[in-house]
Order: structure tokens, then C-alpha cells, then sequence
């Protein structure tokens, strides 16, 4: 009897020692959090909601984006159709068939069922295999797809612990080399404070060329659902389309470092002509006409950039890159 009882109470305390683990799992998905320092709004998920509750990506703004997040419902759909009718089959068969307090009987035994074990093979196999094509296609004909003409091309290459945006000419492309003219505009920055911030034209195609000058970082903004790793000796090209104007937080999303937590910055996307002056302010001009030998202009959006320090080696990343 005593033991019986302690059994039981033993069973009691490990259920309720699950309750603040599942509590702090819950509290981690339903929790707003927004530490980006770069101006990332609070943005509406894919609901309408602002608050990003059940795990929802947040609204998407970029068109290449928005083809990536439109998988999203019909999987979660089919994902909560398969797990409703596996545990609905479930807990009816345990129900169902449990054991009675009248009779020891055992109920038929069924030894394999060649028809049940093709149907769940074949079934699930053709549910991935449609899956992989949907998402292939998205990827290939949406996310990874190329135009001929650019509202603006940045070469980006990431550092411990910033990052360097280097502004091209898009009407400078030399198709021989696939080589562009810098139009003499380089925003740099990095740590918390000094984040920098890329400023990019609506609505039309911006290419960056993204690449890394000392370990492997990643480019990762929520808000256009896209996230590629900065690699070094090698360049990454993609396209983005923004559609909305408006200033979107970004982050590294690839372990770098010590200080990769604060691997902040912002991109500001703006209507062509706002864009266009910006970049005329800053010495730069986008179409044509610009001197290759000119000297760049850099605009440093934080006092600290150009000063970030490596905790571990305690150098300057300068030296690194
Ligand atoms: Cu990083």
C-alpha cells in the first residue's frame, strides 16, 4: 500500500515539474520579442495581428518574400490536418479497444496488413514529394530569380562585428566581366550603437553581392523573410523587391563571435526619388556619369563604427578586414 502510494506520488511530482518547463516553452513562442535597435517596427503577421503569438512570421514586404511565406499557411494547414487524423486514430483505438474489467480475452490478433502498410508509405511519400515540388518551384522561379535591370545594386560584405554596404552603378554593368562601377557611396558600421543602415529604392529590384572578410556570417531581415550566409572568398547574389517603404531591422544569423549578438542593421527603403537624393547627398549618383576614380564617400551612421572590438583577441576588426 505505502509503496502504491509513494509510486503514485512520485507520477503527481513529475507532472507538476513539467508544468513550469511547458510554461516557459510557451511564454518563449507567444512572447513579442523586438531587442533590434535598428528601428524594426513592431510589424503585423501574416494574421493582421502585431502581436507574433503563435509563431507566424511577421508581414513580409518584399515580393520575393511574400512567394516564400505563402507556403506557410498550406503547410501548417496540411501539418494540422495529418497531426488531428493520426491522433484522432489514436485516442479512438485506445479508447475504443482498452482493456475492460470484464474478461480476460484478448482481443484478434492481426499479424501485418500488406494493403494499410503500401497506403501509409505511398500517401505520406507523395505528400512530401508534392511539398518539395511546390517549394522548389517558389524557390527557383520567385526567390532565386534574376532580372536584367536593378534599382540598385550593394555589394555587402560582413566583418566581425558589422557590416559594409558598397553602393554600384546598375547601368555599369560590363557584361564581359559582370563587373559594376561603385558610385562612390560605402556606409559602414557595427556593434549595437553603431549599426548602419542600407537605404534602398521601392519597388524595383535591388541585387546585393554578398560576401564575408573573416568567418561565415549570414544577411537575415525578418520582414523580408529571407536569410543567405556571407561567406568568404565567395559571393552570394539575390534580389530583393520591397514593396512598402519603411525601416526594417536586420540581423547576423550565423554564430561569428563573441559580440555577434549585437550584428545589427537597418534597411531603409524608400520611394526612388528619396533614394535617389540620398544618394546624390552622399556623392553618389545612380545612373551613369559617375567617375570610377572617385574617391568614396562613407557614411559612418554610428560614432563607434570603425572601432569594434573583438572581446576575445581584443583587436580592432579593422585589422581583420
Ligand atoms: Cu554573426
Amino acid at each position: 500500500m505505502r509503496i502504491l502510494a509513494s509510486s503514485g506520488l512520485r507520477r503527481r511530482l513529475a507532472q507538476l515539474a513539467l508544468v513550469p518547463v511547458v510554461g516557459a516553452v510557451l511564454a518563449a513562442c507567444t512572447e513579442q520579442v523586438n531587442h533590434n535597435p535598428t528601428g524594426d517596427q513592431a510589424a503585423p503577421n501574416l494574421f493582421g495581428e502585431t502581436a507574433n503569438g503563435i509563431g507566424f512570421p511577421h508581414e513580409v514586404v518584399t515580393t520575393q518574400g511574400i512567394a516564400s511565406a505563402g507556403l506557410y499557411l498550406p503547410i501548417f494547414l496540411i501539418a494540422v490536418f495529418i497531426f488531428v487524423l493520426v491522433e484522432g486514430l489514436l485516442l479512438f483505438l485506445v479508447l475504443r479497444y482498452r482493456k475492460r474489467s470484464t474478461g480476460d480475452d484478448l482481443p484478434q490478433q492481426t499479424h501485418g496488413n500488406n494493403k494499410l502498410e503500401i497506403i501509409w508509405t505511398v500517401v505520406p511519400m507523395i505528400t512530401v514529394f508534392i511539398l518539395f515540388l511546390v517549394s522548389t518551384n517558389v524557390l527557383v522561379n520567385d526567390v532565386n530569380a534574376k532580372s536584367e535591370d536593378h534599382g540598385a545594386v550593394v555589394d555587402v560584405q560582413a566583418f566581425r562585428f558589422g557590416w559594409i554596404f558598397d553602393y554600384q552603378d546598375p547601368g555599369s554593368l560590363d557584361k564581359q566581366t559582370g563587373e559594376y562601377q561603385p558610385v562612390g557611396v560605402t556606409v559602414t558600421g557595427g556593434g549595437r550603437e553603431g549599426a548602419p543602415t542600407m537605404v534602398l529604392p521601392v519597388g524595383e529590384p535591388v541585387l546585393i553581392r554578398l560576401t564575408a572578410a573573416d568567418v561565415i556570417h549570414s544577411w537575415y531581415v525578418p520582414s523580408f523573410f529571407f536569410k543567405r550566409d556571407a561567406i568568404p572568398g565567395h559571393i552570394n547574389e539575390f534580389e530583393i523587391t520591397i514593396e512598402k517603404p519603411g525601416v526594417y531591422g536586420g540581423q547576423c544569423a550565423e554564430f561569428c563571435g563573441l559580440a555577434h549578438g549585437d550584428m545589427y542593421f537597418a534597411v531603409d527603403a524608400r520611394d526612388k526619388a528619396d533614394y535617389e537624393s540620398w544618394l546624390a547627398e552622399n556623392g553618389g549618383a545612380a545612373t551613369g556619369g559617375v567617375d570610377p576614380g572617385a574617391d568614396a564617400e562613407t557614411v559612418n551612421t554610428g560614432e563607434d563604427a570603425g572601432t569594434i572590438t573583438d572581446p576575445v583577441t581584443e583587436q580592432s576588426s579593422e585589422e581583420d578586414a
